[in-house]
């Protein structure tokens, strides 16, 4: 059993300098728990409730101090005292006490950074790393590390919409080991900046994940440059290194129509695109290629991306499991983009990732674009063996954080990196 002695959390600032929580779980036993939450910039219309203050002379809105309140006082008051079998039990709790369905009366925030910290708490009290905590947890053995696909390049929301779409990264497929997959992904990197310095005139200005985000002229010109970085690092395209893109494309879609760039396409135009980018460059995962309202043609696009890419669901999904059934039902995706702050508990992320499972879909386990020191993403990732890990770039101590203790768990484990499918 785990008996919480006292929750008490703090506002701290993210890696965009907007607040968030700090939450920590000491338990009766004397075992103490800290875990921070991230934040969105790009998120999709499901989401829980990311409780803010609104109070415009402060943070533009943005502190967090009612949240912080809502865990010192409601929730702490409410679950000090109680002693509970697990995480599953204590997620119901919280979810009970806030009684809405997206978590707006507590906030979603306030209630995952109880969630995290008590997790964190609970594998003290366990002598366990959090990763195999939250191994037992899911009820599976370790099994693999994931394979980083690495921020390199920016545009959308994250890069002031200078180019429409959000992410283009790099999956090093051939690399074998965590430690491999970032000396490769540092080389494509390192040979992007140079390129932008030569192509732009620019000095590595990154967004928010750490992306490079010069002015490009268009996605392809993103793709074509990717292609040049990870071909000037002396690896080959398709073989050594792919491209996985992050279109984000709820975020430029308007009356049915997305609005790329110069362009108005409607959504069967907006496949065709996007299966051409496929067709001409070393694309393998495709993250939100439709807009989160647009279900009637995300199965189209699902049939035409099968075998050369993964279609992956992010705003579309929102780690939300009826989100997810409805998707397997329609055969809308084969990827789940798993962020546990969409939905706000881990036992409800947990759902979301066992249906995507049960589905025979893949896993990539994503950070948000604001994020903390925190690292626990890493160990989330390894004991749930999601088959990606998505964090941002190699720049970054928010987004090393997490890279860090990859390669702390993957010399302490010895686990193989899962082998992208036909690599
Ligand atoms: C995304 C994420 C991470 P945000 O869209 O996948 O890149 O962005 O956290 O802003 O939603
Ligand atoms: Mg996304």
């Amino acid at each position: 059993m785990f008996t919480i002695e006292k929750l008490s959390s703090l506002e701290i600032l993210d890696s965009r300098g907007r607040p968030t929580l700090q939450t920590t779980c000491r338990l009766a036993k004397g075992f103490e728990g800290t875990a921070s939450v991230p934040s969105g910039a790009s998120t999709g219309k499901a989401e829980a409730l990311e409780l803010r203050d609104g109070d415009a002379k402060r943070y533009r809105g943005l502190g967090c101090r009612k949240a912080v309140q809502n865990v010192n006082e409601t929730l702490n008051r409410a679950l000090a005292g109680r002693a509970f079998t697990g995480q599953t039990e204590l997620d119901a709790s919280l979810i009970k006490i806030d009684g809405t369905g997206n978590k707006s009366a507590v906030g979603a925030n306030a209630i995952l950074s109880v969630s995290l910290a008590f997790a964190r708490a609970a594998a003290h009290q366990g002598s366990v790393p959090l990763y195999r905590y939250f191994a037992d947890l899911l009820g599976s053995p370790l099994q693999s590390l994931p394979r980083p696909t690495i921020n390199l390049f920016s545009g959308g929301k994250h890069a002031g919409g200078q180019s429409p779409i959000q992410d283009v990264l790099v999956v090093p497929t051939s690399a074998r080991t965590i430690d491999e997959a970032l000396a490769m992904t540092f080389d494509v990197y390192q040979s992007a900046v140079e390129l932008i310095a030569r192509q732009y005139g620019m000095r590595a200005l990154t967004a928010d994940e750490g992306g490079l985000a010069p002015p490009f002229n268009g996605p392809e010109a993103m793709f074509e440059d990717a292609v040049a970085s990870i071909r000037a690092a002396g690896f080959e395209p398709g073989r050594d290194v792919s491209l996985a893109i992050d279109v984000a494309s709820s975020h430029f879609y308007q009356d049915g129509c997305y609005l790329l760039g110069q362009e108005t396409l409607d959504s069967a135009g907006m496949i065709e695109r996007l299966t051409n980018w496929v067709g001409r460059f070393p694309i393998v995962s495709l993250e939100d290629g439709l807009a989160e309202e647009d279900w009637a043609h995300w199965p189209e696009l699902k049939a035409r991306l099968a075998g050369r890419a993964l279609t992956v669901g992010d705003d579309l999904l929102c780690t939300n499991p009826q989100r997810i059934q409805r998707a397997v039902k329609a055969n809308a995706a084969d990827t789940l983009l798993l962020k546990v702050n969409q939905i706000g508990t881990l036992a409800e992320a947990m759902q979301s990732y066992q249906l995507a499972r049960s589905a025979g879909w893949r896993v990539t386990v994503s950070a948000r674009s604001g994020e903390t020191e925190d690292n626990w993403l890493a160990d989330l990732a390894v004991g749930w063996n999601g088959d990606q890990i998505k964090v941002g770039s190699i720049t970054q101590s928010e987004r090393l954080s997490k890279y860090n203790r990859l390669l702390a768990i993957e010399a302490e484990t010895k686990l193989p990196m899962v082998r992208w499918p036909g690599a």
